[in-house]
């Protein structure tokens, strides 16, 4: 290796400095996909994770446990889930193109969950990976070649622990000493995943119990910085005292500017995973879509939106029109969206944006309490200026799921989501 690529060490002060690439800063939305051996049942209680189904059945957890005797009788056990992940309908090109649809800017698979089932033929998972078992082939391959080909960015996500992992009981067990689990079958795993199909983001997880030096984490990053170069970007989940990458709150209450780069991550409902115990109302609207993908930006961050394909491979109806209508938003949209700031607060950009503007505008939020609809004046503001004629340009702010917009330009309401649910804003 030369020397460029020996640029960084296990020194946890230098990884934190390095900057993060301008491409994932600019790119706003990304596309998590989580398939896998779960994807057969796809089912769990509302709000709870359809991924978790193995943790579900080593917990005894009822609903998980009753429908799995239900559908597939008393003998069944995880594992004969494999043969039924055939994913025959599983076109990486058209999933690609979707993506690419959607306006997002790069794709997040998981390459392997908490079960240990990888999407990619590792030989540290014998039997136990797509290419032995299941659909026969090489999905995280697939995939990385059809997302590039649509000029996005392909990362992968990576669960450090396994919870039925004979070198590691993640479940029985976590805070046992995880040295043989790292070295002997994570390390080499991870190293296999990422020198084969380069990732330009990695996205760590399960990493809770144990510290990033447990981990090996800085060891980690830097071989990944090294091998990679500028592109690469991780988040931040890789153990306590790490304290790197971008940040990744999960299914947040109330989003705000945050002090690095984050991107919020969830799904259109409360599941990962396919959850088919889930309905129609469980989703976001097309709506809530909007103004949630708007607040994240408007706070400086962005967003990893989850689809969860069934075991076939098709990814449902639903959420690939959600898909499509966040990118017509965005068709339009995108040049306040892409390259906002990070970490700027809402209240900066407005003023930046308006600066421009000859015209009173008012923004009022309206906070639908159920039975007592309220204003509020935090989220009211009024700005004058000077505009050209034909001006036009588009706001994000934070607003959520079921507040209310309403724009005045010199004293005449002009939007009102409740009376015509008008996308985008204009003026
Ligand atoms: C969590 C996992 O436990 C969930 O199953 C999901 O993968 C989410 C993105 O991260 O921590």
């Amino acid at each position: 290796p030369n020397q460029a690529q020996q640029k960084y060490t296990d020194d946890w002060q230098t990884l934190r400095e390095r900057p993060y690439p301008e491409w994932f800063k600019e790119a706003k939305l990304g596309i998590f996909i989580h398939w896998g051996l779960y994807s057969v049942p796809a089912y769990s209680a509302k709000n709870s994770y359809s991924e978790w189904f193995l943790k579900g059945l080593q917990s005894g957890d009822s609903t998980r446990t009753t429908f799995m005797k239900k559908a597939y009788g008393d003998n069944f056990i995880y594992n004969d889930f494999a043969p039924l992940f055939k994913a025959e309908l599983f076109d990486a090109a058209q999933w690609a193109e979707l993506f690419k649809a959607s306006g997002a800017r790069y794709v997040v698979m998981v390459s392997k969950h908490h079960d240990g089932y990888c999407l990619w033929p590792s030989k540290y998972a014998r039997n136990w990976n797509s290419v032995e078992v299941g659909p026969k082939r090489d999905i995280v391959g697939e995939l990385t070649h059809a997302v590039k080909s649509e000029g996005l960015k392909m990362g992968l996500y990576y669960s450090l622990p396994e919870w039925n992992h004979p070198l590691h009981r993640w479940d029985t067990d976590p805070h046992r000493n995880i040295g043989n689990y790292v070295e002997q079958h994570m390390i080499p795993q991870f190293k296999e995943l990422v020198s084969t199909y380069k990732p330009s983001l990695i996205f760590a997880d399960g990493e809770w119990f144990n510290t990033a030096e447990e981990w090996h984490s800085a060891e980690l990053i830097s071989w990944y910085y090294n091998l990679l170069g500028e592109e690469a970007v991780v988040n931040n989940r890789w153990g306590s005292g790490s304290d790197i990458g971008f940040l990744t709150p999960e299914y947040s209450a109330g989003l705000e500017a945050m002090e690095r780069p984050w991107a919020e991550v969830r799904s259109l409902s409360r599941s990962f995973g396919l959850n088919r115990n889930e309905g129609l109302n469980d989703y976001m609207s097309p709506r809530e879509l909007i103004h949630f993908f708007a607040t994240t930006v408007a706070n400086g961050g962005g967003l990893i939106l989850n689809v969860g394909p069934g075991a076939d491979g098709m990814i449902p109806l639903l959420q690939q029109e959600r898909l499509l209508q966040l990118g017509e938003w965005l068709k339009i949209n995108g040049e306040a969206i892409y390259g906002a700031e990070m970490n700027s607060k809402t209240s900066e950009k407005y003023e930046a944006k308006l600066s421009r503007v000859e015209a009173n505008i008012s923004f009022d939020l309206v906070r639908d309490t159920p039975g007592h609809p309220v204003k509020e004046d935090n989220f009211t503001a009024v700005w004058q200026g000077y505009i050209e004629p034909e001006y036009s340009e588009t706001y994000s702010f934070s607003a959520e799921a079921d507040d209310a917009i309403k724009v005045w330009v010199d004293g005449k309401l002009v939007v009102d989501t409740e009376a015509d649910n008008a996308y985008p804003i204009k003026l």
